[in-house]
């Protein structure tokens, strides 16, 4: 306030004056290092995740003269010289937001070494005075006061307590006053903007809310049920976010881990929806995830008893023309890929890899009981989904070994169930990375069905030498694009040296050839970034993963430790991305189309890191990546549908629009910062933080499209974590 003239000469508060407790700092921790490996020299990241706790009060003095220590719950002040008057010597905080006619309440406990008085001012910006109160202080007690806030609503309010001198005989002695707990809550607005994953945690695993601005030094949690805080922590690392143009700090209640329902409560106002600390927290997510892709099923009857409103005929049965030709082949099968009834290679095999690499982490969660297109017939459901997908991949592979890139229509179809588009169907011309893909896929297929299923193994394993064989005939790639006048997915991609050496890689863990491994090193000979990607056009990743997992590959150590320490440099760059994002995001702020399943594959690399090298470090960023996904980012919003207190319920989904039914467990694509529907165009434009650029409605195909292959990686990321 205008009155307290600053006189810095008065008040003896410095930096180090302050009782500044700091979170512990993370020292970083190395990857450990088998013996036969090289150490990655200069690789391990500086990984400082915590920084000192920072109070948001501030002591100010006219005449009078204290030392505050600020604590995170507790602002005290030794009190040296009261001055003229009360307000002489004042503690307080700004950025308090008042709204409109909304009802506060503003608790907190006192305790002074003498009894006295003390003022207590809430004003807003413009010093208009919301409250103002004279209490007595001296043992400890408690406090609640009601502010009505008469003036407009303003962001930057401010709480004052006065502690100079009162004009009473006890200002001769030196004293303490002490204001515990300071809290200020609202119940006449939505103050629900401190970001949590909606579904909840597991009971060990870490546990952290973002807010985005400041919110006080502590926050409480509080069991809903028994309405009792049961834990109290401090806010802190203040970390700029450019992506969505906010001032993050964070809370670590990790030490709670009693299962149970809770909201967090900030000590300045907001408030969580709530979630729980559970076992089960994300169990039947897990079963929905994976059921998206039965219900993406063509080709095949869907049954009302599981399908729930989906049930349908068979669709897209009928023989596909080969593009430029009067040939028909019989293409019926696989999933359709997202919002469109396009089927597409590229996006398939990384469906399929998702979930067998899910299936090989775990496969005792993927039981046979799934309530899907196959359960109850002794088989693991998710096994039963991907044979749904490579039955149809073989019937993309021609006979010359090469692999069709994709079936589509001539145009998307209308906003029609899948029975019911008639369209004449084509099949694209071959592709060099559609029949990478392909052979990597069913190479690995046939190492996970070996011991379950060998004639459907090695039906796997011919396909993939066959297409194999294609590659090695055709060394050039040649991945057409889209004939003119089909407006299908294009799927373009610029390289195929990735999709050969995860081709390689599968070939060789499959069946120990060195032909393969050769293969494998001459790609990363002649470029390294063959070994990137785990997406739909950079897929080198899940080949440098099998090489590792394969023991044969230490057969040519100075390779294999060039892999490891190039894989695992990945994994700890993630570890970098985390720690200095607001929200412990691995994306850097590259939000495009999908960008969720960015954030999901970053969230499979350090779990495949943590497979190859464990180190909880991984394990907590990878979780990191779901808690984004379920609500703890910056809208606020859980991506996935039927999942959290806010989700997704207008996605670019043909069926579900004409059926106008939901889809459960459906992971949307996301912010997508390049402005690619006409939706987001009208909504949003070039300055929209990159990491708000989403919209709930179901013409943005661009943010809120769900797909085949952005699901296959959160069945891979939710059941990789619950381990
Ligand atoms: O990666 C570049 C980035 O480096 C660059 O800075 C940025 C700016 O233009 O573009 C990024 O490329 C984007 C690319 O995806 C890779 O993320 C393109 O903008 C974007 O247009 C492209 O989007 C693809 C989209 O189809 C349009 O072709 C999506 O990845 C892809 O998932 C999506 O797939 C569609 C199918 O076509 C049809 N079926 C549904 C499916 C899901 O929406
Ligand atoms: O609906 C299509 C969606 O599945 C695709 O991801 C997207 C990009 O290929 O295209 C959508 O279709 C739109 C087409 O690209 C342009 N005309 C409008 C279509 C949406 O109705």
């Amino acid at each position: 306030m205008k009155k307290f003239l600053t006189c810095l000469l008065c008040i003896f508060i410095c930096a180090s004056c302050f009782n500044k407790k700091s979170e512990s700092v993370v020292e970083p921790t190395i990857t450990e290092i088998p013996e036969t490996i090289k150490t990655r020299e200069n690789l391990v990241p500086l990984y400082v995740e915590d920084i000192p706790f920072e109070s948001s009060w501030s002591i100010i003095a006219s005449d009078g003269n204290g030392v505050s220590h600020f604590e995170y719950n507790d602002v005290k002040t030794e009190i040296l010289y009261p001055g003229a008057n009360i307000g002489a010597l004042a503690v307080y905080r700004e950025g308090i937001p008042f709204s409109k006619d909304a009802n506060y309440v503003l608790t907190f406990e006192s305790e002074s070494s003498v009894n006295r008085n003390i003022q207590i001012i809430a004003s807003d910006d413009k010093g208009n005075i919301l409250f103002d109160n004279i209490i007595q202080v001296g043992e400890k007690q408690n406090h609640s006061f009601d502010l009505k806030m008469n003036f407009d609503t303003s962001w930057n309010g401010k709480i004052q307590f006065n502690i100079g001198n009162d004009g009473s005989e006890n200002m001769q002695t030196q004293h303490t006053v002490s204001l515990k707990n300071i809290l200020l809550k609202t119940s006449d607005i939505d103050t629900r903007n401190v970001k949590v994953n909606q579904l909840g945690y597991l009971p060990n695993a870490q546990k952290k809310f973002v807010v985005p601005y400041n919110v006080g030094d502590y926050y409480n949690v509080i069991d809903t049920k028994t309405n009792q805080i049961v834990y109290t922590g401090k806010i802190g690392r203040e970390l700029v976010n450019e992506g969505s143009k906010e001032t993050n700090y964070y809370g670590n209640f990790s030490e709670l881990t009693t299962p149970g329902t809770y909201i967090i409560q900030t000590q300045i106002v907001l408030t969580s929806f709530e979630f729980n600390i559970e076992n089960s927290v994300y169990d039947g997510l897990l079963v929905d995830a994976l059921k998206m892709l039965s219900l993406q099923r063509s080709g095949s009857y869907l049954d009302e008893s599981w399908a729930k409103g989906f049930a349908r005929e068979n669709s897209h049965f009928d023989l596909a023309y080969i593009y430029d030709t009067d040939k028909t082949i019989d293409v019926s099968g696989g999933w359709y890929d997202a919002g469109d009834y396009g089927r597409y290679i590229k996006t398939g095999f990384k469906a399929v890899m998702d979930l067998l690499l899910a299936y090989s982490f775990n496969p005792q969660y993927f039981g046979d009981n799934f309530n899907m297109a196959d359960s109850n017939n002794n088989n693991s459901d998710l096994l039963d989904e991907v044979k749904h997908e490579l039955n149809w991949m073989f019937k993309m592979q021609d006979s010359s070994g090469g692999v069709y890139n994709k079936v589509v229509s001539k145009d998307f179809a209308g906003y029609v169930s899948p029975e019911d588009d008639k369209s004449k169907l084509y099949v694209l011309p071959i592709s060099t990375n559609a029949t990478a893909d392909f052979a990597g896929a069913m190479a690995y297929a046939s190492i996970i069905f070996k011991d379950l299923d060998k004639d459907y193994a090695d039906k796997c394993l011919n396909a993939s030498k066959k297409a194999y064989d294609y590659l090695q005939a055709n060394p050039e790639m040649n991945d057409p694009l889209n004939p003119e006048k089909f407006d299908a997915g294009e799927y373009r991609d610029d390289s195929d040296l990735d999709e050969r050496l995860f081709a390689a890689s599968a070939l060789f863990y499959a069946t120990n050839e060195s032909q393969y491994l050769q293969k494998a090193k001459e790609l990363v000979e002649k470029d390294e970034r063959s070994l990137l990607g785990l997406n739909w056009q950079t897929v080198g990743t899940y080949g440098e993963y099998l090489l590792l997992k394969n023991e044969k590959t230490k057969d040519d150590i100075d390779f294999y430790n060039r892999l490891y320490n190039h894989f695992m440099a990945q994994a700890d760059s993630m570890l970098n991305f985390a720690s200095t994002d607001g929200y412990f995001l691995t994306l850097q702020n590259n939000y495009n189309w999908g960008s969720n399943m960015d954030v999901a594959n970053n969230g499979m690399l350090l779990m495949l890191a943590d497979d190859i090298s464990p180190n909880d470090n991984y394990v907590d960023k990878a979780f990191d990546q779901l808690h984004y996904l379920l609500g703890r980012n910056s809208l606020n919003i859980s991506f996935i549908t039927g999942y959290g207190d806010v989700y997704p319920q207008n996605i670019h989904n043909r069926m579900t629009i004409a059926k106008n039914i939901e889809m459960v467990g459906a992971l949307v694509g996301g912010p997508n910062r390049n402005l690619e529907d006409a939706i987001v165009k009208e909504y949003f434009n070039e300055n929209t933080p990159y990491a708000k650029v989403y919209i709930d409605h179901n013409m943005s195909y661009s943010t809120n499209e769900v797909a085949i292959y952005w699901n296959s990686v959160l069945v891979f990321l939710i059941s990789s974590l619950k381990r």
